[in-house]
C-alpha cells in the first residue's frame, strides 16, 4: 500500500519553508558554515550530475544548520560562454533570452528538489550588475601590472571561431572541447593575466590544502609544473664544412650564444647533439633559405608525435664543457614555449634525446652511471637516473647532485633556474556572450582602461554574424578615447567565462552591493568555503584561477584569506550500465520524470544511498525503486505508531533498543560530517528494521519507541526532507524538522563503545547456539542474530530443543 502521496507533500513543504524563510541567512549572521556547489552552466535542464551535486550540498547544509550552525547556502548560474550562444543560434532567438529562459527552468528544478539555498543571494553572471566587477576586477589587475597585451600562438577553434585555452584543447589529436573540432593555431594580440607571478605560491600553498583530495592537488602540481635547473649556453656557427659546399666561402656566419634550459647538467659531458625548436628564431631563419628545413617546420613536425622527428641543419654547437663540436638540428619534440626552445641532446641519459639519435645516428655516450665500476650500456636505451659521473674529466666520481650544483659554478654561462609548464592565463574570447574586457584602443594612447565610473560596459544588442559579433556593433565600438577625447574603439574581445567564476564565491557574501564586488568585513568573516562540492573536470582550471584571483584580492588587502575552499569534494559520476550518461548516447535518466514518478526525496536518497560522493556508480530502476519502497514503509511504521496508544515500560529490550538508537547517531555524525551519507543511511534504515522487530516481538509503543522513530526521521531529514517534515509532525514534533535539533548520543561513548561489544559478544553466542542447535529456516537465523536481546535469543534456541547445549552456555554464565 502506498502511504503518502510524494507531489502533494513535496509542494506543500516546499512553500511551507519558502513562506518561514528558513534558508535565508541574514548580513548579521557569524561565521557561518560556508557550503557550496560549484554553480551550473545554464544550459537548460537540471541532468543527474547535478541532482547528485547539490544534494551532497544540500544533506550537509541541513544537518549543519540542525547542528546549531549558522548556514550559507546559495545557488547562482554560470551564464556566459559560447555554449549559449550557439544554443541561442541554432533556435533563432538571442543568447540573454535563451539563458534566462534556461535559468528559469533550472531554479524551478531546483526549487522540486527541495533544495535550500537562500534564494536572495542568487547571482547571475550574464548580468550587468554581476558582469562589472568582473571589468572591475580587471582593472584592478591591470593597475597590479597582473594584465598584459601580447601577440601569442593561439588555440583557434575554427568551427566555433573562437580562441580556446590550453586546458580547453583536449587529447593528442588536440580537439576543440566543446565541439571536437581539430584545433589549428593563429597569432592574435591577446589579454593575459600573470598567473605565473603566482606559480610558486599556487603550488607552495597545495601542501596546507589537506581538505583536498590528493589526487586534485597533484594534478595542480603537475599543471603547474616547477624544474629546478640551469640555463646554460652554446656557441652556435655555421659548420666549417659547409661553407665550401654551399659556396659561400669566407662568409661562416655566427649566430652567437644560444641558451638551453637543463635539469641535468650533470650530464653535460654526453651532450652529443644540439636541438632548435621548430619556432626557435634561428630555425625560423633557416627555414627562410633552406628548403628542406621550410619542407620539415611546415609539413612534417608534429610536436605531439610519438616518435622525435628532426632535419639536420649546417649549424654546429660548442659544448662549454669540452670545447666539442656537436651537430645542430630542427626537431619536432623541442617545443618553442618550454624553457628556451633549444636543449642539449643527452641520448645517453634522456629517452626521447635516445630515440633521436638513433634514428639520426648520432653518438650514444654514458656519462652517469649506478656506480664507477659499473658503467651502463646505453647503446638500446638511455639510464635515466641519477648517479656517479664517468666520462666527465675532473668531475669522474661525483654523484649528480654535487656535480650540478659544482658544474652551475664552474661554466661561465651557467645561472640556476626555475622552469614552469603553467602559462599565463588568456583570457581573450573573440565571441560575444562574455564580459566586455573594459579597454578602449586610442590610436595616441594605446589601450586605456574603461574609467570605473563608465562601468559596466554592457553588451550592445545581439547580431547573427559569422565572426565576433562584437566587431559588428559599430555603434557601440565607436567611442572617444577617455583620455584624450579622440576618436577610438572599443576592445570586442570578451572574457574567458572561468574569470567570472574565479571569485563569484565572494559575491554571494554580498550579492547586492553596488559600490564593490564583494563586502570585505563581512567576506573575511564569512571565507573561506567550508564545504566546496564539484566535479573533478575543474580539478585545474576553475579551482587554479579561483585561487590565483583569491591570492590577489588578497594582495590589494580586500580580504584576509588566501585560499577560497577549505575542504574540497569532487563528486564521482551517475552511470547508466557503466556508461556515462550523454545526450548522444541517448541514455540521460531525467531527474524530471523521477521527480514526478518517485518524488524528489527519492532521487536525493537513491543518489546519495548509492556510493560515497567521490565514487561513480550506476543509476537503475531497481536501486530507485527500493529507495521509494524503504520510504513508504516508514510512513506505515511512523502513521502506526501514531495511530496506537501508549503503554509499556522500560526493559531490559528498551535498554538495548536505547543503547541501538545512540549507536546510530554517533556513527550518523561522524558519517555526515565527512559527507558519507551512504554509511549514515545505512546505519539509519537497520535502525529502523530494529524499531520495526522490536514493536512486533515486543507491543511497547512507549517512549523508546517515540525516540527511535524520532531519531529515524531526524537523521533522514537532511537526505529526504519532505517525507521527514510530514512525519516529523505526524510524531507531533514541534516545527520544522529541518529547525530541530540534531540528535546527540545521550549516553556517554565509553559506556555505548563498551554495549557494543557486549552486543557484537552477544551475537557471536547466538549464531554458536544456532549453529549447534540446527536452526535453518533463514529468516528466524536473522531474527535471532539481529535482535540479540538474550532472552529472544534463549527462547528461540530452546524452542529447537537444544536445551543441554543452553544448559551449558548457562551455567558457565556466557550468555546471561
Ligand atoms: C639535458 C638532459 C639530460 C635533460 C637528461 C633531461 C635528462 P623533463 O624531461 O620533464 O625533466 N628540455 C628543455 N627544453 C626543452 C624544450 N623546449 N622542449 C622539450 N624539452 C626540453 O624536463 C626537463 C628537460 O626537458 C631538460 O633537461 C631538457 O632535457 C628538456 F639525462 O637537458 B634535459
Ligand atoms: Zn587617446
Amino acid at each position: 500500500r502506498r502511504q503518502f502521496d510524494h507531489t502533494e507533500i513535496e509542494h506543500r513543504w516546499q512553500e511551507a519553508w519558502d513562506d518561514a524563510d528558513v534558508f535565508h541567512i541574514p548580513d548579521e549572521a557569524t561565521d557561518p558554515t560556508y557550503v557550496l556547489g560549484m554553480f551550473p552552466y545554464t544550459s537548460g535542464q537540471l541532468h543527474m550530475g547535478h541532482v547528485r551535486n547539490y544534494t551532497i550540498t544540500d544533506a550537509y547544509a541541513r544537518y549543519k544548520r540542525m547542528d546549531g550552525e549558522n548556514v550559507l547556502h546559495p545557488m547562482g548560474w554560470d551564464s556566459f560562454g559560447l555554449p549559449a550562444e550557439n544554443a541561442a543560434i541554432e533556435r533563432d532567438t538571442n543568447p540573454r533570452d535563451w539563458t534566462l529562459s534556461c535559468i528559469d527552468t533550472m531554479r524551478e528544478q531546483m526549487e522540486g528538489m527541495g533544495f535550500g539555498y537562500d534564494w536572495e543571494r542568487e547571482i547571475t553572471t550574464c548580468q550587468p550588475d554581476y558582469y562589472r566587477w568582473n571589468q572591475w576586477l580587471f582593472t584592478r589587475f591591470r593597475e597590479e601590472g597582473l594584465v598584459e597585451r601580447e601577440a601569442a600562438e593561439i588555440n583557434w577553434c575554427p568551427s566555433c571561431e573562437t580562441v580556446l585555452a590550453d586546458e580547453q584543447v583536449e587529447g593528442d589529436a588536440e580537439l576543440c572541447w566543446r565541439c571536437d573540432t581539430p584545433v589549428e593555431q593563429r597569432e592574435l594580440d591577446q589579454w593575459f593575466l600573470k598567473i605565473t607571478e603566482y606559480a610558486d605560491e599556487l603550488l607552495d600553498d597545495l601542501d596546507d590544502l589537506d581538505g583536498w583530495p590528493s589526487n586534485v592537488r597533484q594534478m595542480q602540481r603537475n599543471w603547474i609544473g616547477r624544474q629546478h635547473g640551469a640555463t646554460v649556453e652554446f656557441e652556435v656557427s655555421e659548420a666549417a664544412a659547409s661553407e665550401t659546399s654551399s659556396g659561400k666561402q669566407g662568409e661562416s656566419r655566427d649566430y652567437g650564444p644560444v641558451e638551453v634550459f637543463t635539469t641535468r647538467l650533470d650530464t653535460i659531458f654526453g651532450v652529443t647533439f644540439f636541438a632548435l625548436a621548430p619556432g626557435h628564431p634561428i630555425a625560423e631563419e633557416l627555414a627562410a633559405e633552406d628548403d628542406d628545413i621550410a619542407h620539415f617546420v611546415e609539413e612534417v613536425a608534429d610536436p605531439e608525435g610519438d616518435e622525435p622527428q628532426g632535419v639536420p641543419t649546417d649549424l654546429t654547437a660548442t659544448n662549454p664543457a669540452t670545447g666539442e663540436e656537436i651537430p645542430v638540428f630542427v626537431a619536432d619534440f623541442v617545443l618553442s614555449d618550454v624553457g628556451t626552445g633549444a636543449l642539449m641532446g643527452v641520448p645517453g641519459h634522456d629517452s626521447r634525446d635516445h630515440a633521436f639519435a638513433t634514428s639520426m645516428d648520432v653518438d650514444i655516450v654514458p656519462v652517469v652511471a649506478p656506480s664507477e665500476d659499473d658503467v651502463p650500456d646505453v647503446s638500446e636505451a638511455a639510464y635515466t637516473e641519477d648517479g656517479v659521473l664517468v666520462n666527465s674529466g675532473d668531475y669522474d666520481g661525483l654523484d649528480s647532485d654535487e656535480a650540478r650544483e659544482r658544474l652551475e659554478g664552474a661554466i661561465e654561462s651557467a645561472a640556476h633556474d626555475v622552469q614552469y609548464r603553467l602559462r599565463d592565463w588568456g583570457i581573450s574570447r573573440q565571441r560575444y556572450w562574455g564580459t566586455p574586457i573594459p579597454i578602449i584602443h586610442c590610436e595616441e594612447c594605446g589601450p586605456v582602461s574603461v574609467p570605473d565610473e563608465d562601468l559596466p560596459v554592457e553588451l550592445p544588442e545581439f547580431v547573427r554574424t559569422t565572426g565576433n559579433p562584437l566587431d559588428a556593433a559599430d555603434e557601440w565600438k565607436h567611442v572617444n578615447c577617455p583620455e584624450c577625447g579622440a576618436d577610438a574603439r572599443r576592445e570586442t574581445d570578451t572574457m574567458d567565462t572561468f574569470m567570472d567564476s574565479s571569485w563569484y564565491f565572494l559575491r554571494y557574501v554580498s550579492p547586492h552591493l553596488d559600490d564593490a564586488p564583494f563586502d570585505t568585513e563581512q567576506a573575511d568573516d564569512w571565507m573561506p568555503v567550508d564545504r566546496y562540492v564539484g566535479g573533478i573536470e575543474h580539478a585545474v582550471m576553475h579551482l587554479l584561477y579561483s585561487r590565483f584571483v583569491t591570492k590577489v584580492i588578497s594582495d590589494m588587502d580586500m580580504l584576509d584569506h588566501r585560499e577560497p575552499f577549505t575542504n574540497l569534494v569532487t563528486q564521482g559520476m551517475v552511470l547508466l550500465d557503466g556508461d556515462k550518461m550523454s545526450k548522444s548516447k541517448g541514455n540521460v535518466v531525467s531527474p524530471q520524470r523521477i521527480v514526478e514518478e518517485y518524488g524528489a526525496d527519492t532521487a536525493r536518497l537513491f543518489t546519495m544511498q548509492a556510493a560515497q560522493p567521490e565514487k561513480d556508480f550506476d543509476w537503475t530502476e531497481e536501486g530507485v525503486k527500493s529507495s521509494y519502497e524503504f520510504l513508504q514503509r516508514l510512513a506505515g511504521a511512523v502513521e502506526s505508531f501514531a495511530e496506537s496508544t501508549f503503554d509499556g515500560d522500560r526493559d531490559e529490550i528498551a535498554e538495548y533498543v536505547e543503547r541501538e538508537i545512540d549507536a546510530t547517531v554517533a556513527i550518523a555524525n561522524d558519517e555526515f560530517e565527512s559527507l558519507t551519507f551512504n554509511g549514515a543511511l545505512r546505519e539509519t534504515q537497520e535502525l529502523t528494521s530494529l524499531l520495526a522487530r522490536y514493536r512486533e516481538e515486543t507491543s511497547p509503543h512507549g517512549p523508546t519507541l517515540e525516540r527511535g522513530l524520532r531519531t529515524v526521521v531526524k537523521l533522514l531529514a537532511p537526505v529526504t526532507p519532505h517525507i521527514c517534515e510530514e512525519l516529523w509532525s505526524e510524531l507531533g514534533g514541534e516545527g520544522f524538522v529541518v529547525e530541530a535539533e540534531w540528535p546527540e548520543p545521550e549516553s556517554d561513548p565509553a559506556e555505548l563503545e563498551l554495549a557494543r561489544q557486549l552486543v557484537e559478544n552477544t551475537q557471536e553466542d547466538v549464531r554458536h547456539i544456532i549453529s549447534v542447535a540446527d536452526i535453518d529456516d533463514p529468516e528466524r537465523i536473522d531474527i535471532v542474530v539481529a535482535a540479540p536481546w538474550q532472552f529472544r535469543a534463549l527462547d528461540l534456541a530452546r524452542e529447537s530443543d537444544a536445551d543441554n547445549i543452553i544448559g551449558e552456555l548457562m551455567q558457565e554464565d556466557e550468555i546471561r
